[in-house]
């Protein structure tokens, strides 16, 4: 896969769409980049789609063309129903639906922690337990993995179902400090996936190298990816900076943390 014509990233107005549209260049000889919002101006091996993904026909034009996807479109966090159904559970299906038109091969879904948000922090879990969304957008993320896994069991379009901790420049609690992602740590599982011979349709964490890590990805060592960041930095910060949660509080008490204790948006 590797030495692709042209590679889409989806959500490229996003956090982890910018960030990875400055590392990941070198993987196609055109990185097509689409959202919904504002992208800038189009790099030199840069071009620029935009695309709302509730669109069904928008988004097969998105993908005409691309060899592989890395999807980091869609609604990043709780909403309303109506919010997470057109972005994760519409626009999941009409992304595959394209890709399977369109002859797409191999993509990268960013899934996250909140799919398994309610199996609790004493206990490091792989990615053989069973899915406990922690709410709505959790919810549309195990849709969003079992959708990859049918088009892979049916149609041999493979996915990596990347179950991402937290995504940012830095951790910002103490719960963060175990589910942190280096941005560097992504690009180098991306490039992992598009290297990889055979990929199938694994689940993976999306996690850095970090002190007392929640998630065990033993089972995907095949893919050939070892996180090289750690939180570590930013350790005598937050134990300065920030208080010690109660053990029972939710961003003490389960993986998903506080998204846990939020309620159903709209409804409450
Ligand atoms: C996510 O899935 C979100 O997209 C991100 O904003 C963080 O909230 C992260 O999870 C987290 O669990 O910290």
């Amino acid at each position: 896969m590797s030495g692709m014509k042209r590679l889409l990233i989806t959500g490229a107005a996003g956090n982890l769409g910018g960030q990875m549209r400055g590392r990941l260049g070198h993987l196609a000889e055109t990185l097509r980049l689409a959202d919904r919002g504002g992208m800038g101006a189009a790099g030199p091996n840069e071009e620029i789609f935009q695309c709302d993904l509730g669109d069904r026909a928008a988004v097969e034009e998105m993908v005409a063309g691309c060899d592989g996807v890395v999807h980091f479109g869609g609604q990043p966090v709780e909403d309303v129903w109506e919010v997470v159904r057109n972005a994760n559970i519409d626009g999941m299906y009409n992304l595959y639906e394209a890709s399977r038109k369109h002859g797409v091969r191999r993509l990268v879904f960013a899934s996250s922690n909140h799919a398994v948000g309610f199996h609790e922090q004493d206990r490091v879990i792989d990615n053989t337990v069973i899915p406990r969304p922690d709410g709505l957008y959790g919810l549309s993320k195990v849709f969003g993995e079992a959708l990859a896994s049918m088009y892979w069991d049916k149609f041999g379009i493979e996915t990596a179902c990347v179950r991402i901790g937290y995504s940012f420049a830095e951790p910002d609690n103490h719960r963060t400090m175990r589910t942190y992602l280096s941005f560097d740590d992504l690009a180098r599982l991306i490039e992992r996936v598009f290297k990889v011979p055979r990929l199938g349709c694994p689940i993976i964490y999306g996690v850095s190298d970090n002190e007392g890590v929640l998630w065990d990805n033993s089972k995907v060592a095949y893919i050939g990816w070892r996180p090289k960041d750690s939180s570590e930095p930013w350790r005598a910060r937050i134990e300065r900076d920030v208080e010690m949660p109660d053990k029972d509080a939710p961003v003490a008490r389960f993986h998903g943390g506080a998204f846990t204790a939020d309620g159903i948006h709209g409804e409450d």
